[in-house]
C-alpha cells in the first residue's frame, strides 16, 4: 500500500510567553520566551505542529524567531506545497535548496511534516524513526537565577518533588573567580544529592577555561558544555584530553551539522554532544548526529532550547530512538514558562521525564492557549 497526501498548507506564528523567573546565561538574560509554532495542512486534512525556539533573540546563534518566520513564510513553505507528504528526505532537500542555513527554520517545519504524517498512519513519531529504545531520561533542571540562595532553594524543591536531580549552572557572564564561589557554593549545598553540569556559552579564551575548569572540578562538577568559543576545536581537544578522566566535556554550539560532528570526532575533542533538533535542522537530521557520535564512542545528551511542550516532545520523540550511552536529557522547557500550549504535559516520575507514546509528537495542542499567546494577536514586538 502506498500513502501519498500532497503537502496543502503552512502557516508560521510567533508566540510570546513570559518565564517563571528571569533566566539567566553568558550572553543575557531573558524573561519571556517568543517560539515560532508551526502548523502544516497535508491533503487529507491531517494536520501537524512543529516549533523551533531560540533564546535572546539571536544572540544564542545567527536566527531569531522573526528570521525563522520570515523564512519559513517567504521560502520554504512555497518550497514544500503541493510535495509529497511522505518524502521527508526529499523535503529536507527542496528546503536546502531554496534556502541555505536556516536550520531552526527548517526543523519547525520539518517536525511538522513529520507529525501531520505520522498522524494520518495513526502511529507515534517515533514509529517512523527508527522505533523506540528509551522509555524515560533522566531530566535536568538549569539553575539560572544568578543568585545562590535562590539557586539552591529551587535544587531543593526540585528535589524533594522527584523532579530534577541533575542541575546545570549557567556561567560566564561574572568573573571566573565569581562562578567558581557561586558554583563551589551550589556545590557544597547539594553533595551527594545531586549531579552538576555548567554551561560556560562560550564565554571564556582556552587560557581561561583551562585555569578555572580544574577548579569548578574540584568542586564537584562532572560534566561541562562548550566553555569556549564554538570555533574553538583546539582548546576543546586539549581540555578533553587533560581533563576528560575527571569531567567530560561536552560540546554544544560547535556540533551541529553532521559535519561537525565527524571534525569533533576526528579531533577527540569532546566526550560528550549535546543534541538539539533545531540546531540540526530536524528529526532526523538530529539521528544523523547521533549516528555519528554512536561510532565514534561518543554519549550524547538531550538538549534543550527552552521550547513549549511541542518542540520537547518532539526531541522526546527522537532521544526516545537512540542508544543508551547517555547523560539525561534537559527538556524542561515547559517547567520554566508560566504556561504551555498543549492540553498534557509529558510527565515527570522519579526525576524522569516519561517519552511520549501518542501519535505524532504525542502532545495535543490547546487551540485557546496559541491563540492567548499568538504575538499577531497581543500586537507584542521583538524581544
Ligand atoms: C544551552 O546553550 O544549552 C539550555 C538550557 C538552558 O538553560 O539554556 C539552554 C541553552
Ligand atoms: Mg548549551
Amino acid at each position: 500500500m502506498t500513502v501519498s497526501h500532497s503537502i496543502e498548507r503552512i502557516e508560521a506564528r510567533i508566540l510570546d510567553i513570559p518565564t517563571i523567573r528571569p533566566h539567566k546565561l553568558s550572553f543575557g538574560a531573558i524573561s519571556r520566551q517568543s517560539p515560532v509554532i508551526v502548523q502544516l495542512w497535508l491533503s487529507n486534512g491531517a494536520t501537524g505542529f512543529g516549533e523551533a525556539a531560540t533564546i535572546g533573540g539571536p544572540s544564542w546563534n545567527e536566527e531569531s524567531p522573526e528570521s525563522i518566520k520570515h523564512a519559513i513564510d517567504g521560502y520554504l513553505a512555497p518550497a514544500l506545497i503541493g510535495q509529497d507528504g511522505g518524502a521527508f528526505g526529499s523535503a529536507l532537500a527542496r528546503m536546502d535548496a531554496f534556502c541555505k542555513g536556516n536550520y531552526f527554520a527548517k526543523s519547525a517545519v520539518e517536525i511538522a511534516l513529520i507529525d501531520a504524517y505520522s498522524r494520518t498512519l495513526g502511529l507515534p513519531a517515533y514509529q517512523l524513526l527508527g522505533g523506540k529504545r528509551i522509555k524515560s531520561l533522566p531530566l535536568a533542571w538549569t539553575l539560572a537565577s544568578g543568585d545562590v540562595n535562590k539557586d539552591l532553594e529551587e535544587a531543593q524543591l526540585r528535589l524533594e518533588q522527584k523532579r530534577h536531580r541533575i542541575f546545570k549552572m549557567k556561567i560566564g557572564a561574572r568573573t571566573p573567580e565569581q562562578d567558581v564561589a557561586h558554583v563551589s557554593q551550589i556545590a557544597r549545598g547539594l553533595q551527594g544529592k545531586a549531579t552538576l553540569t555548567v554551561d560556560v556559552n562560550q564565554a571564556w579564551d582556552g587560557s581561561t577555561a583551562r585555569r578555572f575548569l580544574p577548579q569548578m572540578i574540584d568542586a564537584g562538577v562532572t560534566l561541562i558544555e562548550q566553555p569556549v568559543a564554538k570555533w574553538n576545536v583546539e582548546a576543546l581537544k586539549t581540555l578533553s584530553a587533560t581533563l576528560g578522566d575527571r569531567a567530560s566535556i561536552m560540546a554544544d554550539e560547535t556540533v551541529c551539522s553532521p559535519q561537525d560532528a565527524m571534525m569533533l570526532a576526528r579531533a577527540q575533542a569532546s566526550q560528550v554532544f549535546s543534541l538539539k533538533v533545531a540546531k540540526h535542522g530536524g528529526l532526523l537530521r538530529t539521528k544523523e548526529v547521533a549516528a555519528v557520535a554512536e561510532a565514534a564512542d561518543i554519549a550524547w545528551y538531550g538538549g534543550t532550547m527552552l521550547e513549549t511542550s511541542i518542540g520537547s516532545a518532539a526531541s522526546a520523540q527522537v532521544f526516545s530512538t537512540l542508544g543508551n550511552k547517555h547523560h539525561g536529557c534537559e527538556l524542561f522547557g515547559p517547567q520554566l514558562l508560566v504556561d504551555d500550549i498543549v492540553t498534557e504535559l509529558m510527565p515527570i516520575v522519579d526525576f524522569e521525564l516519561q517519552l511520549p507514546d501518542g501519535p505524532g509528537i504525542g502532545v495535543e495542542i490547546d487551540p485557546i492557549k496559541l491563540e492567548r499567546f499568538d504575538r499577531a494577536r497581543a500586537g507584542l514586538t521583538a524581544t
